[in-house]
């Protein structure tokens, strides 16, 4: 899999891509993920990447040319599964979607600044546009890192236990098990007799149900879907 990623700050995506997981899957060889400075595609003196907006307005516009540029070079040397944009106002990420996109073989991810891009960039070239969530952020860079994390550590190979995706929060619509590690008593607090039994069966019966009962009590949205499929 390939993912590109455009942005004017290029900065701000270096390292959270450039360490644990998504490291490890672009050392395997895995993944290839591309950063792309704006900045080198605009043809503008001062190499800007943004104007004032027309009608006026407070904040500036991230411009069409350095962007439509940077896209067109990438489309000619491949085919792209999905152009991506990162906005606000997109469908929010959640884990179907991640499980989607991990599937693909070519992904580019355009990060917005400013008061956002200019229309006609959405129009013409944008397949796919995602939010991380109800709340807004300076800039696309961080939400671009949080879904490029979420693709990736699904990405057959990128993971050392190929089972522990699967077994993660919201695989399944539920949330995750409480889990434990040594000492046995920590503070005079114990860890679960039942996951020093050595019973196999008997813990992941615990596990099972303490991962319903903390999604009944966190998350009664999920709960509540996952009964209604339950009963189809
Ligand atoms: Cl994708 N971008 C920005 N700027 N803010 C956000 C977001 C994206 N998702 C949630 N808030």
């Amino acid at each position: 899999m390939r993912i590109d990623i455009l942005t004017g700050l290029p900065s701000l995506l270096a390292s959270p891509l450039n360490d644990s997981i998504v490291k490890r899957s672009q050392s395997k060889g895995i993944v290839e993920i591309v950063i792309h400075d704006l900045r080198d595609y605009s043809l503008q003196n001062q190499r800007s990447i943004d104007d004032y907006a027309y009608g006026g307005g407070a904040g500036m516009v991230m411009s069409p040319e350095p962007i439509a540029r940077c896209f067109d070079s990438l489309m000619d040397e491949r085919e792209y599964d999905e152009l991506i944009y990162m906005t606000p106002d997109g469908t929010t990420l959640n884990q179907p979607m991640a499980n989607h996109l991990s599937l693909k073989t070519n992904l580019a991810i355009l990060c917005g600044h400013y008061k956002g891009i200019d229309e006609r960039i959405r129009q013409h070239y944008i397949t796919k546009e995602v939010s991380i969530g109800d709340y807004v952020l300076s800039g696309g860079e961080i939400a671009a890192a949080v879904l490029t994390d979420a693709i990736v550590r699904l990405v057959p190979g990128v993971l050392n236990d190929e089972t522990s995706a699967l077994t993660d929060s919201f695989q399944d619509d539920l949330l995750a098990p409480p889990v434990y590690t040594r000492p046995a008593n920590f503070r005079d607090w114990e860890v679960p007799k039942i996951l020093l039994s050595g019973n196999e069966g008997a813990i992941e019966k615990w596990r099972e149900e303490k991962a319903i009962e903390r999604t009944k009590e966190r998350r009664p949205d999920l709960y509540d879907r996952i009964r209604g499929n339950e009963e189809d």
